[in-house]
């Protein structure tokens, strides 16, 4: 551990990793409860995610007012002004956040942690930042989100391209100008669909490089007026954010479970995604008859459904093939699909390549551009990196975090994540994390399921001052018991089946395992609530620290 002094501002009752959703919400009411909190952030400003990601057409797939924060103060005052809101409409967001909840004063940003140690004599963790900060906490909360790890491949080559290279999530602050340009885009999951529809209708031409078609569904974007908002949130808003909690995936809208899809009739089942269809978002992937997470005849019905929605769209009998396929390359909803605004319509313009990269393999990359296994060499002015994250794990082992067996987190999980409740790790004291591995993260609304984690750490957190414990530690079989509960939930649907970030698979190398919670936020919710009412069951509080 460093010899570095702990400036006085930072010897502190909570230290939190992160200023996006996760890390405000705990900031502000950590401080109501009177306790003294401060942030880390490696950004320059708040946002988390919404920092990061600013790569052309970045924008939510949540319709409104699901993604955003339950806490009346900011709610009430605040329009958005679609249904699906973009980057910039986010950042001024949280900019309005930073003002009216006055969090800035207790963020330090540009301040990455690159370590954290838990002291048994001291009953503290240090907690030290790239840039030299070190803090120590009574307690500390994890709040880095699902993909504060960006992942850049290994391709040969890649930094002698003599253009321009940006990976989605490291978007550069100046202006990128792709008009009349050749660009390229590796990627075709949320950010690779987002960024080619944007472009596309300026770019000189454009080379998509697919590994795996993308299930996108119609975003069916709108304006909403303020007049509409306001009467919401007088109306409904507290009903709804109530009601994300008693929906499958933290939306407004929920999975059938009275009836199996093929319990329906055909025209019933027809009517039903007509209806999704037209209506936009996620419901026909979390809307939808149950069964289709579980059962493949199911799961054959809505991917016939959608693939023939979607190769009507297309002009081209290739194209069709390999953006729709008659033989679907993974379950329908098993890897998350994207919302789109004119996607396929791109593969219907003349100036737009599709290189199928199972069928030629990216070779190297050259200083021109992209040369395939098939000799082609795509020559480009931009590469766009749009592949993805080390999803909900990475940004937590990307830190060295030891617990109070000098273990470091990524050393403890490299052999399979365990954790409890998906907010606790034993041997971890006094840590809890939010929006991490093993809770309803990524197949999940954000804020709504962060705000779930964060009521539930932040009344943990009063049990503990209420009753005089200092430490807290999940007990070794509740954690065991959590974990052997996370796997049964996911072997007993389809989604084992693809090669997903949400099985850890995207990564080469990582170890394949579900990383989150499959049984859904209501199940998800009665069961931490029931562990809360049940004195915290499962964890083992203490008054003493183990000296
Ligand atoms: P995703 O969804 O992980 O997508 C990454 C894409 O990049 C995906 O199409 C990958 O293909 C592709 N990829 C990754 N590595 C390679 C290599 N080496 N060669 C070619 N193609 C590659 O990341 P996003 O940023 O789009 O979205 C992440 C989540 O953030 C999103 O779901 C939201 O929840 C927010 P693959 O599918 O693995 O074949």
């Amino acid at each position: 551990m460093t010899s570095t002094q702990t400036a006085p501002d930072l010897d502190l009752d909570v230290l939190i990793i992160g200023a996006g959703f996760g890390g405000i919400h705990q900031l502000h009411h950590l401080r109501k409860m009177g306790l003294k909190a401060k942030i880390f952030e490696a950004g320059e400003n708040l946002g988390g995610t919404w920092y990061w990601n600013t790569y052309p057409g970045a924008r939510v797939d949540t319709d409104l007012p699901a993604y955003q924060l339950s806490i009346p103060e900011l709610y009430k005052d605040w329009t958005f002004s679609e249904k699906f809101p973009d980057y910039r409409e986010l950042q001024a967001y949280f900019a309005y956040a930073d003002q009216k909840l006055d969090l800035r004063k207790d963020i330090f940003f540009d301040s990455r942690v690159k370590e954290a140690s838990w002291d048994e004599k001291e009953g503290k963790w240090t907690i030290l930042t790239e840039n030299g900060k070190v803090a120590k906490a009574k307690l500390f909360l994890m709040c880095t989100g699902i993909g504060s790890k960006h992942y850049v491949p290994d391709i040969k080559g890649l930094d002698t391209f003599k253009g321009e290279c940006y990976h989605t999530a490291r978007w550069p602050k100046e202006k990128v100008d792709w008009k009349r340009k050749r660009v390229g885009v590796i990627g075709t999951g949320a950010s690779g669909v987002q960024v080619i529809q944007e472009v596309a209708p300026d770019v000189d031409h454009l080379t998509v490089f697919q590994r795996t078609p993308n299930m996108a569904l119609p975003m069916r974007q709108e304006k909403v007026s303020k007049e509409t908002q306001d009467k919401m949130k007088e109306e409904l808003y507290p009903t709804i954010f109530r009601r994300l909690r008693q929906t499958f995936g933290g939306f407004a809208y929920h999975l059938i479970t009275e009836k199996g899809t093929m319990d329906a009739t055909p025209e019933e089942r027809r009517l039903l995604w007509e209806t999704y269809w037209e209506q936009g978002g996620f419901r026909i992937w979390v809307a939808n008859y149950a069964d289709i997470f579980t059962n493949q005849v199911a799961n054959d019905q809505v991917y016939a459904f959608w693939r023939d929605k979607t190769r009507d769209r297309l002009k081209d009998e290739r194209m069709k093939e390999k953006l729709a396929p008659m033989v679907p390359p993974h379950p329908f909803g098993t890897k998350r699909p994207s919302l789109e605004q004119r996607y396929f319509e791109v593969f219907n313009q003349p100036n737009v390549t599709l290189v199928d990269l199972n069928e030629t393999p990216i070779e190297q990359i050259t200083e021109k551009g992209v040369r395939c296994k098939d000799g082609t060499e795509h020559e480009l002015d931009i590469l766009v990196l749009a592949t993805g994250f080390d999803a909900v794990t990475g940004g937590m082992t990307a830190i060295d975090v030891k617990g109070s067996d000098g273990e470091s987190i990524g050393y403890k999980w490299k052999d399979g994540v365990a954790t409890y409740l998906g907010m606790t790790v034993t041997t971890y004291p006094n840590m809890f994390f939010l929006y991490g591995p093993q809770g309803p993260t990524g197949l999940s609304n954000g804020p709504s399921s962060v705000e779930m984690q964060s009521e539930w750490i932040l009344d943990c957190i009063k049990y503990m001052l209420d009753n005089g414990y200092k430490r807290v530690e999940a007990d070794t079989t509740a954690e065991a018991k959590w974990r052997d509960w996370v796997m049964e939930l996911t072997e007993q649907t389809l989604f084992p089946l693809a090669k997903s970030w949400y099985m850890g698979a995207n990564i080469p190398g990582k170890k394949i395992q579900p990383v989150n919670f499959a049984g859904g936020v209501p199940t998800y919710y009665q069961h931490i609530t029931e562990i809360a009412q049940k004195r915290y069951e499962g964890l083992i509080f203490e008054k003493e620290f183990r000296v």
